[in-house]
């Protein structure tokens, strides 16, 4: 339930959660109400009266355990509330869903297994889902109020959040590193480290990395899943990219770019440079000539011909390209000449 201090419960959290956030808050009312009480009740009591002197007290044994043992018990309670809820929070399912979360000055950019980038968080309902974040620069931290998760996106480490939404809808998700000034206000100034790359102007500090949170079916997070494997629009035409150009963005997004250069130097993989059309020879002694289906079969079955030279250390990309990729893919090694 939405609360005036609390937004929307939409994740399997949001009900322990707020829970212990109420539970402290009314414990701290009663505590508040109790302790003014009792000290307005003892002032008027034992204010100075003429005629009598103030002595000392004697020790009251049950008073002292009592106002000893109570708080433990009450702490120990809060302790045991609270670190249950952190450890489910810090432990997702084996069988959650990840999403690969990669924040940089200012944006962030949420990569799914099949390879398909979006900005706008899409999650399926009633599944849990792992974001597995990291950072390219700067301390980010991603929060999502509805799912009462946030978790911090840190340089050159990888930490993991995960939540189950429990319904559709739409919400927001921020950027709680909340530095940085926009342009025009009085914090803003010219060439400030802050500002964002040329073309997002904008875009000048955390409080711009906030974005929607989109809770789908199931059936039409499957169409967004297939949506994300299309080329991606050129801001200048507003039209999809040409397949050389969408190859180009593979050959980096799926990390071909780590074992293959386009320059002619061999890394772990043959470099793609004049690749296509010349003769390659295999381990096994027999030749081909690197064609269109040559090119197709040494992505989705690397090991079938193991060009000599080298080790057939490629993974498969069977199952995480799609055959329009690996069109794009082939289309941007026939321009590598
Ligand atoms: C872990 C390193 C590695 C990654 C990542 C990798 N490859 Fe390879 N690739 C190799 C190696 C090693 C060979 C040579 C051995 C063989 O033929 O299997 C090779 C061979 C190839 C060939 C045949 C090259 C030739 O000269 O005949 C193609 C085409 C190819 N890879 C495409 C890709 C594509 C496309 C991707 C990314 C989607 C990719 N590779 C990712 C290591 C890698
Ligand atoms: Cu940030």
């Amino acid at each position: 339930m939405e609360t005036l201090q609390l937004p929307p419960q939409w994740s399997t959290f949001a009900r322990q959660t707020d829970w212990v956030f109420y539970f402290i808050y009314y414990l701290s009312v009663a505590f508040f109400v109790a302790i003014c009480a009792a000290m307005v009740y003892f002032v008027w009591k034992y204010r100075r009266k003429p005629g009598v002197m103030s002595e000392p007290s004697g020790h009251n044994n049950l008073l002292e355990i009592g106002w000893t043992v109570s708080p433990l018990v009450l702490l120990v309670f809060l302790f045991h509330v609270g670190y249950r809820g952190y450890v489910d929070l810090t432990m997702p399912p084996a069988d959650a869903m990840e999403i690969r979360v990669r924040a940089r000055k200012w944006a962030w950019d949420f990569e799914y297994a099949n390879g398909g980038h979006a900005t706008v968080l899409h999650v399926p309902v009633h599944r849990p889902v792992k974001l597995i974040l990291s950072s390219e620069d700067v301390i980010h931290s991603l929060y999502i109020p509805a799912f009462r998760v946030k978790r911090d996106a840190v340089p050159g480490y990888y930490s993991t959040m995960w939540f189950e939404a429990t319904q559709t809808g739409e919400t927001d998700f921020f950027c709680t590193e909340y530095c940085g000034a926009a342009v025009g206000t009085s914090e803003y100034r010219e060439g400030d480290p802050n500002v964002g790359r040329e073309g997002d102007r904008r875009h000048t500090g955390h409080f711009s990395m906030i974005g929607r949170v989109k809770i789908e079916t199931r059936a039409e997070f499957s169409t967004f899943l297939e949506s994300i494997l299309r080329p991606p629009t050129d801001p200048a035409t507003g039209r999809e990219v040409s397949p050389e150009v969408w190859g180009s963005l593979i050959y980096r997004s799926s990390q071909c770019n780590t074992c293959h250069s386009i320059d002619g130097s061999a890394m772990t993989g043959p470099s793609w440079r004049g690749l296509f059309g010349r003769s390659r020879e295999f381990v096994d002694g027999t030749n081909r000539v690197a064609d269109a289906n040559y090119l197709r079969e040494s992505i989705l079955q690397p090991n079938a011909h193991v060009v000599r030279g080298f080790n057939g250390v490629m993974p498969s990309f069977a199952g995480t390209l799609r055959d329009q990729q690996i069109d794009a893919l082939i289309a941007y090694i026939r321009t590598l000449r």
